[in-house]
């Protein structure tokens, strides 16, 4: 039989622990084909929580005790309560709930179903049919639950999910071995730890299923949610979006492009300034100057994709030199396709002077059109053959 563990993190939740156990062990009697069990993960509460567990886990062979020395926050917690159970207590699959009854027990059969349909992530969702939030929330906590849903779907330009920030969840072993080693990290460790975690298993392409339930208020003991949330919350999913463009692959050869031109247009310079001293240059100065900054871009250009737009596929220091030359090439091929299409823009097709289109303030004749056209054409080259003949796929 498959085996199921809920888990539990408390802190200062003495009261409600007591309640919640017999109320999960009720509806677990109702469950056949899943061997539940439940994990309290506490953070030695000054309450001590944790010795009504122990007391508990003496008693019902089904449930179980983590304490932590040390409080580690919401995402600190789970982790740590993940880790015990999936490989101490091997299980298939974990939920996360809360102490305080704001997550109907009644619903877990639903989880369960889902899994067993193939799901490989259920979120408990406020936000669909059937789903709900206290009704006597003030409106500010109304606004804040829903308009953040509606930023993180937003900025993460994820709206297959409703409820990014729900904490009933049931997660499966897959998913949390993809998942967990990504955000094992110090900044996941409050509350933004079940959105950072729902969106890397949403990123690796796990089959998502909401189940709708109506959360409710806590009536004991006092919400550890904090001001600090929203805010880390809003930092959180901006730099995700940061990270994602930052982390882009056409986003780094555009920079790297761009910084070329400005170190082809800065040695230009300085060349222009040494060169006149050396007489028995055959060619005109500023031809050579243009070669050497042409050279000196495309250099640097080899170097940066190299190491950053093409990490992943870093080059052998046995391979760099036929490469560079094959770069060199490549660019070339770029500046003769510019040639070409400026040529026929300007002097074969004979559009240059035929008519001009004026925008705001300056006019774009065709041949600068075609200048335009050719330079994207060019860059288009540039990308293909540095991802085809270059960097080529492992
Ligand atoms: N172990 C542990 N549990 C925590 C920590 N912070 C919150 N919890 C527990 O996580 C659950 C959800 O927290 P709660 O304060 O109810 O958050 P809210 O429902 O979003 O207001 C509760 O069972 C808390 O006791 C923590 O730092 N460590
Ligand atoms: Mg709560």
């Amino acid at each position: 039989m498959k085996k199921a563990v809920v888990i539990i993190p408390t802190y200062n939740e003495r009261e409600n622990i007591q309640k919640i156990v017999p109320a999960l062990q009720k509806v677990f009697s109702t469950v056949k084909n899943w061997d539940m069990h439940v994990l309290v993960v506490d953070d030695t509460s000054p309450d001590k929580t944790y010795e009504v567990v122990k007391e508990m886990a003496k008693k019902e062979k089904n449930v179980h005790l983590l304490q932590n020395k040390q409080k580690a926050g919401l995402g600190g917690a789970y982790l740590k309560g993940m880790a015990e159970a999936f490989t101490k207590l091997d299980a298939d699959i974990i939920f996360e709930f809360d102490a305080d009854f704001s997550h109907d027990p009644d619903k877990i059969p639903e989880f369960l179903a889902a899994i067993d349909g193939g799901a490989d992530f259920v979120l408990g969702s406020r936000y669909i049919k059937g789903g709900g939030i206290p009704a006597d929330w003030g409106f500010h906590r109304k606004f804040l639950s829903v308009v953040g849903n509606m930023i993180i779907a937003t900025v993460l330009t994820n709206f297959s999910i409703r409820d990014w920030t729900t904490g009933y969840r049931a997660i499966t072993k897959d998913v949390y071995e993809a998942v967990h080693p990504l955000i094992n990290s110090e900044r996941f460790m409050g509350y933004t730890f079940q959105i950072g975690f729902l969106n890397n298993a949403v990123r690796k392409g796990f089959k998502v299923k909401e189940v709708p339930f109506k959360f409710v208020d806590r009536t004991i003991g006092e919400s550890k949610l904090g001001a600090e949330y929203i805010k880390n919350t809003l930092l959180y999913i901006f730099k995700i979006r940061v990270d994602d463009v930052l982390n882009n692959r056409i986003f780094k050869f555009a920079f790297v492009g761009g910084l070329g031109t400005v170190v082809q247009l800065t040695t230009l310079t300085l060349l222009r300034l040494v060169i006149p001293t050396f007489k028995y240059l055959i060619f005109s100065n500023f031809l050579v100057a243009t070669l050497l900054s042409i050279e000196t871009a495309i250099a640097s250009n080899f170097i940066l994709n190299n190491l950053w737009t093409f990490a992943d596929r870093k080059l052998e220091s046995n391979q760099v030199l036929g490469k560079f030359l094959a770069f060199n090439a490549a660019s070339l091929g770029s500046v003769i396709i510019q040639l070409i299409i400026n040529t026929l823009g300007e002097n074969v097709i004979g559009l240059h002077d035929l008519f001009v289109v004026p925008v705001v303030g300056f006019a774009i004749d065709t041949g600068m059109l075609f200048a335009i056209c050719g330079i994207g054409i060019g860059l288009f080259w540039n990308f293909f053959a540095y991802n085809f003949f270059i960097w080529k796929k492992k």
